[in-house]
């Protein structure tokens, strides 16, 4: 029997991600089959009136790596997410909002700022751990939008 919460993700899955997106709690997520740099992959996600993925939560980024770690499409390839510190050095944001990262899952001795160039964050396999890499570097990506049929069940 399903439990009201796997349900509630079927229907939603179901009724609110485009083919090809997973869904968790009431967003859509779609990770990349093909690899580009950090800007090309955010204007991606925007011509599905997405963004970069922005994992606010612990649920959220627990389940962004899960997918990484487990079902990727690519293999072989760390995943582009929102964040980054391009405008101040050392404050990580949420780039869409500029809203401080608070939630964070560095792998130990990251955000190192190589070479005093890294401003994007990846999502690294097979850990799951974020990294702060060059924007310019081609990899996969993840895109987020709302789920409007879970946002529909929830308020
Ligand atoms: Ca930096
Ligand atoms: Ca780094």
């Amino acid at each position: 029997m399903l439990s009201s919460e796997l349900l509630h993700d079927v229907m939603a899955n179901r009724r609110g991600c485009p083919s090809g997106w997973v869904s968790h709690t009431n967003k859509c997520y779609l990770l990349s089959s093909f690899t580009t740099s950090w800007p090309t992959a955010e204007s991606y996600c925007r011509t599905f009136s997405a963004k970069l993925a922005e994992p606010m939560d612990q649920s959220s980024v627990n389940f962004l790596s899960g997918e990484v770690k487990g079902s990727a499409p690519l293999k072989n390839t760390n995943y582009y997410i929102g964040g980054g510190d391009l405008f101040v050095e050392g404050e990580w944001i949420w780039m869409s909002t500029q809203a401080p990262i608070s939630v964070t899952n560095w792998n130990t001795g990251e955000p190192n700022d190589l070479g005093g160039q890294e401003d994007c964050l990846e999502i690294i396999p097979p850990t799951g751990l974020w990294n702060d890499i060059l924007c310019s570097v081609q990899q996969g990506f993840i895109c987020e939008m709302d789920n409007e049929y879970a946002q529909s069940l929830i308020g």
